[in-house]
């Protein structure tokens, strides 16, 4: 799965970049603007992308036959609750209530720029949404911590992305009667990413929403084929994509400028049950190294030493994310550009019409 060739590469950004425009910004006259943006980003970042290279890291690497993993003291990974190791997968929870495991690395990884691939599989016997609760991949300060947030602890420090299986805000919502708009609504599982520095809180009852940098919906669960999730941090820009469609196709889910993240954080994945359960299996994690060439701007930008984790214009994001208000006033645009057309329409073929109507009186005398 790897993308090995530079030309690769820039394809994919790219289709990124314009599949991010044209599903998010389509909505509005401004679309237009942004895709001739788009392009020329795109185009201006060719040689960049040209430079960059790919190699796997196999101490940040888990994968088959996943040799001395939860026994051996001298494998790069350890187990921690109710996960355990087969043949075929590292299964962090199986399909049977209340439980929770983990599997973390046990060394710091100091890379600046990386893609972390993850191969994994979510399926049970459950209905839809009457499974849960997901599972998440981490990149962050402390390891071997049991919680709430799906199955790590909460006020984390760096970054979690999360596949939320059960959309607990939804039910909510629905046991009083309450609706999202459909344009808010979302279909699970989904997909989300956040930032954490030690004192935010993951809000659970709200499947995440108050804090999350963005998102897809992303149906995994009892697929026949194989299920991929890609987080890639690249130039202090974190970008999510998913692969499910068993197309060897890469959606583009999330893609934020200005995620500050130290080095020398840990990388794992965790999952949690509750009252419904799910099989949460982790095929394998490849992290890969990134070699990226930088401009002098670049490398000055980026001289300064991150502590704490963080995100660059935060408020907008989350602000961003609510769409209600947003939309609202595309759509007030919308029919105010609509009915000031259908006005000028009218006058102008009142004025065609009446000009018409004098000529026709003129030839008659
Ligand atoms: C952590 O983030 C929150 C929310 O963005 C902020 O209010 C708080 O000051 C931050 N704490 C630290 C230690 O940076
Ligand atoms: C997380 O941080 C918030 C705000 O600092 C605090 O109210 C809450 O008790 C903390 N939760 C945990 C589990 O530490
Ligand atoms: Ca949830």
């Amino acid at each position: 799965m790897a993308a090995t060739t530079n030309q690769n590469l820039f394809g994919r950004n790219l289709s990124w970049v314009l599949y991010t425009r044209f599903n998010m910004d389509f909505k509005s006259y401004w679309t237009f603007v942004f895709i001739i943006v788009a392009l020329s980003q795109s185009f201006a970042n060719d040689d960049d992308h040209h430079e960059m290279e790919e190699f796997l890291k196999r101490e940040y690497s888990l994968s088959k036959p996943y040799q001395g993993v939860g026994s051996s003291g001298s494998s790069h990974w350890e187990l921690m609750g109710d996960s355990m190791v087969t043949t075929e997968q590292v299964r962090l929870t199986s399909d049977m209530q209340s439980r929770q495991g983990a599997v973390w690395s046990r060394i710091p990884c100091h890379l600046k720029d990386w893609e972390m691939q993850v191969h994994f599989k979510i399926h049970g016997q459950g209905k839809k949404n009457l499974n849960g609760d997901g599972m998440a991949i981490w990149y962050t300060k402390e390891r071997m911590q049991k919680g709430p947030v799906f199955g790590n602890k909460d006020n984390f420090t760096g970054l979690g992305v999360f596949v939320d299986t059960y959309p607990n805000e939804e039910k909510q919502l629905e046991a009083q009667k309450k609706r999202y708009s459909p344009r808010t609504q979302r279909i699970f599982p989904f997909v989300l990413a956040m930032v954490g520095n030690g004192s935010v809180g993951y809000d659970h009852e709200r499947d995440g929403r108050p804090t999350e940098l963005g998102g897809c919906n992303a149906m995994v669960r009892n697929l026949k084929h194989d299920t991929f999730l890609f987080i890639r941090y690249i130039r202090r820009r974190l970008t999510v994509m998913i692969d499910i469609d068993g197309q060897h196709e890469w959606r583009d889910c999330l893609d934020v400028p200005g995620v500050k993240l130290p080095k020398g954080y840990y990388f794992g994945a965790s999952s949690i049950t509750g009252d419904l359960s799910d099989n949460h299996d982790v095929l394998s994690l490849k992290l890969y190294q990134l070699t990226v060439l930088r401009s002098k701007k670049e490398e000055e930008e980026e001289a300064e030493e991150i502590t704490i984790p963080s995100v660059d214009n935060l408020e907008q994001i989350l602000r961003g994310e609510m769409e209600e208000g947003m939309s609202g006033v595309a759509i007030f645009f919308t029919v105010l550009f609509c009915m000031l057309g259908f006005f000028m329409l009218v006058v102008v073929g009142l004025v065609v019409y009446s000009h018409w109507n004098e000529n026709r009186r003129k030839r008659f005398y």
